[in-house]
């Protein structure tokens, strides 16, 4: 027998709207999702739609199956589109572009092409550790430095552009644009569309932020033409020269153009936010911080520039990342749609609905995890891996339409942390709890920490 899917009471025709948190929307999902932890799926009334939420690790798994649901450019990402276009974030499955690039784009994403990478990884990695060197002592903002040196590599490495962020004491005005619309567009999610409508300042500063981030962007392409863009081997070679190999198909100027954009975007806004918790967790876990210090020791003594063959041999340091992504996901839900009538564990499920997974819950669910709360980098040694719950972690989403950069953040990520150990002992005086700031994706808000060197490598 067909069941109903829980859900919150909410008002006529405004459903649960107004219950949300117009900047903090995960945080309510979570709270929600603590009510109907036993059916592991709620449903609320937003802004005119219905949102299907599930965190059951069994109930993931059935959104997961690609022969029944699919992602589809729904709110929030139908208004990233604005600015994402059909790049391949906010392409549509059935757009022939989203194969094309996709298929253009995957060996840039290869293993063989980080180590190609990596010394532009290390140049900007160098950079960080230059500057918290000269800041000893002070609070330092992790955030904005995580975001530094996240935006600084992926314009390098994909763009042969140099954003030079640690030589500047603000932040680039792209990022300032691109904050402001990331939460614009988290905020319109929630939004009765008459209400957008009638906020016309909103709309000016969207239009604004969107066109600084496009100017920036036309600035990138226009270098590269003119022959100052620095290696040809990079995403910006790749899409302007290669064809796709099963269509033979190339990339239209304006989708070049949407794709710039999402990689600076995508490329960089998650990656920062998984190094912040990363910090985060280590100041907090005093072992697992041990831990580390004994790996970068072992295996990076001296101050050599590592090596791509010993960043790929580290192990204390990707496990930290993997419990990172578990606890403190950056990107905190992914959206699929169902493709035909369906059920997940009894629970109808009609054609297009749209059906988000709550990656917070999910990677906390206690069906999945033993103490979830708990921070602990061992669930990520091989022989316990083979015991996770095949669904409970989907940090980097599902199927094909999983992120492309997935190796990518992690190799930079990698090294930018143990460059980090290896050179500074880390301090928290000011005792940060964690309060998270939302832009659609999450980051710790305020979050500081002071430096001081390490003794000298002998
Ligand atoms: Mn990434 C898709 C998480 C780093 C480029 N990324 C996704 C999705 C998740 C995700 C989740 C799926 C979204 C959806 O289903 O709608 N990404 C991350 C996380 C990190 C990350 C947690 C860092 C940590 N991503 C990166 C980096 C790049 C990148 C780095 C580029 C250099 N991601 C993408 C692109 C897509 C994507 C492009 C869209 C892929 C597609 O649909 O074809």
């Amino acid at each position: 027998m067909a069941r109903t899917i829980p859900a919150p009471q909410g008002l006529p025709l405004l459903g649960n709207t107004l219950q949300i948190p117009a900047h903090a929307p995960t945080e309510h999902f979570v709270e929600v999702a603590a009510r109907y932890q036993d059916e592991g799926v709620f449903r609320l009334e937003v802004a005119g739609r219905t949102i299907v939420m599930v965190f059951d690790p069994d109930l993931v798994a059935e959104v997961c199956d690609e022969s029944r649901f699919v992602k589809r450019i729904r709110p929030p990402l139908s208004i990233v589109r604005e600015f994402g276009g059909d790049g391949l974030f906010t392409a549509e499955q059935h757009e022939p572009v989203w194969g094309q690039a996709h298929r253009i784009l995957l060996p840039a994403f290869s293993q063989r092409s980080m180590k190609a990478y990596f010394p532009q990884f290390l140049e900007v990695a160098d950079q960080l550790v230059a500057s918290w060197a000269a800041r000893q002592g002070q609070d330092l903002p992790v955030a904005d430095d995580m975001t530094r040196l996240t935006l600084d590599t992926i314009s390098l490495t994909g763009f042969g552009h140099r954003f030079d962020s640690f030589n500047s004491p603000e932040l680039h005005p792209f990022l300032q644009a691109m904050g402001g619309a990331l939460t614009e567009a988290m905020l319109r999610n929630q939004q009765l569309p008459f209400v957008t409508r009638l906020k016309r300042r909103h709309e000016e500063a969207y239009r604004r932020d969107i066109a600084t981030m496009r100017a920036l962007v036309d600035d990138v392409i226009k270098a590269r033409r003119a022959g100052g863009g620095g290696a040809s081997g990079d995403l910006l070679g790749l899409m302007l020269e290669a064809a796709d190999p099963r269509t033979g198909a190339r990339l239209s100027d304006e989708n070049i153009r949407n794709q710039v954009l999402t990689f600076l975007i995508a490329g960089h806004e998650t990656t920062s936010g998984l190094l912040s918790f990363a910090l985060y967790n280590l100041l907090r876990e005093p072992h697992a911080l041990a831990r580390a210090y004994d790996e970068v020791d072992r295996l990076l003594p001296g101050d050599e520039p590592p090596t791509y063959e010993t960043i790929m041999k580290l192990d204390v340091i990707p496990r930290i990342l993997e419990e990172t992504l578990r606890l403190w996901s950056p990107i905190p839900a992914f959206g699929v749609s169902a493709i035909e009538d369906t059920e997940i564990g009894g629970y109808p499920i009609p054609k297009d609905q749209g059906v988000g997974v709550l990656l917070p819950v999910l990677h906390r669910h206690p069906g999945a995890w033993e103490r979830p709360d708990e921070f602990d980098i061992d669930r990520w040694l091989p022989e316990q891996r083979r015991n996770h719950h095949p669904a409970a972690y989907k940090p980097f989403g599902n199927g094909e339409r999983a992120c492309i950069g997935r190796q990518f953040a992690l190799t930079e990520a990698r090294l930018a942390l143990a460059m980090i150990l290896r050179r500074f002992a880390l301090s928290d005086p000011d005792a940060y709890r964690m309060k998270i700031k939302q832009t659609l994706t999450l980051k710790p808000d305020g979050f500081t920490l002071r430096v001081r060197e390490r003794r000298a490598h002998e």
